[in-house]
């Protein structure tokens, strides 16, 4: 399974079409991707060619499920992979040239600063669980209406009507992406019930390979356990799929190491506990076993 891994990101450095991106590192790319997972008996994508934080990635799966939008909580658990763009859009306010450290000890210390400068607009939270409604008056005027929790809508749909097509959790909301510091990247979650597993779909329009997918995948593949345990499924096979899907040129060195390293090993993701619902999970519900990576492999972020 990681091979599939291994041959994209092998695939894309010999093939990918090389183009400047928005954050003008530039890229070499690939349109139109699929990996496929197999997910039973605990297995789970997580890469031994490097060494993956698979407890940042589950905090921030946490977090996404808390509606949160603020990487306050992030900080609070020792998560940093979402202060880049806070960071940037404080310093350009502000002029200040403050570290990343001292921005991130600022938010977790002062409550009104976080608020100030610590959100990241509309983002994955707020659309999972509260995406915004309005009702289309008579007098041809909008009025809000209560917003919509999509992640509880789908277990509610997997357990009264398994065999539906529309078991989707969308990011895309098109009237609110400018308010967002980052249009999202993993925008669709399809879920797919079959017999008693249940499959997931994440389509993802665009994909740095080297730095988010690792954790893109273990997101999603803890995302569909949990969705499993609550609906009383069983996890199947996760389908990832990329639209733009990339690699920065300055992750050159992370590619040659990476490709030069033999995966090893079959990691288990272990659920210790169900909650009432799926909004009730703690980090300490989840365990990895049987994981025994190679070292930490460290590329810079393309802000
Ligand atoms: N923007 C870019 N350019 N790449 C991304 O992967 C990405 N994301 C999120 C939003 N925008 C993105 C942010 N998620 C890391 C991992 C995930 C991120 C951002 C950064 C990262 O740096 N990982 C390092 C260190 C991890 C750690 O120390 O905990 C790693 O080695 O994996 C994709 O969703």
């Amino acid at each position: 399974p990681e091979w599939q891994y291994l041959d994209l990101m092998r695939h894309i450095w010999a093939h990918g079409d090389e183009r400047v991106d928005r954050t003008g590192v530039g890229t070499r790319s690939v349109f139109g991707t699929m990996l496929r997972f197999d997910l039973s008996d605990d297995r789970v994508p997580l890469l031994t060619t490097k060494r993956v934080f698979w407890k940042a990635a589950a905090k921030e799966m946490l977090w996404f499920l808390t509606g949160s939008t603020n990487i306050r909580p992030l900080l609070e658990q020792g998560v940093s992979i979402w202060s880049d763009w806070p960071l940037k859009k404080y310093r350009q306010a502000s002029g200040a040239d403050i570290t990343q450290a001292d921005f991130e000890r600022r938010i977790v210390e002062d409550n009104a600063f976080a608020q100030r400068w610590g959100d990241l607009g509309p983002v994955y939270g707020k659309q999972w669980v509260d995406w915004p409604t309005y009702r289309y008056g008579p007098d041809g005027t909008y009025t809000r209406g209560p917003g919509i929790n999509q992640v509880a809508q789908v277990v509610e749909s997997l357990k009264a009507n398994p065999g539906s097509r529309r078991h989707i959790i969308e990011g895309w909301n098109v009237a609110e992406l400018d308010a967002m510091a980052l249009p999202p990247c993993h925008k669709t979650y399809q879920f797919h019930v079959a017999g008693d597993r249940l499959n997931c779909l994440l389509y993802q329009r665009s994909c740095d390979v080297a730095l988010g997918l690792p954790f893109n995948l273990f997101g999603a593949a803890l995302l569909t356990r949990m969705m499993a345990a609550q609906t009383g499924l069983q996890a199947g096979e996760l389908v990832w799929s990329g639209g733009d899907t990339h690699l920065y040129l300055n992750h050159g060195d992370l590619v040659e190491a990476q490709l030069g390293r033999q995966p090893a090993g079959q990691p288990r993701l272990v659920l210790n506990r169900v909650p009432d619902t799926i909004f009730d999970h703690d980090i300490a519900d989840f365990a990895v076993t049987d994981y025994e990576p190679q070292g930490v492999l460290r590329a810079p972020v393309a802000v």
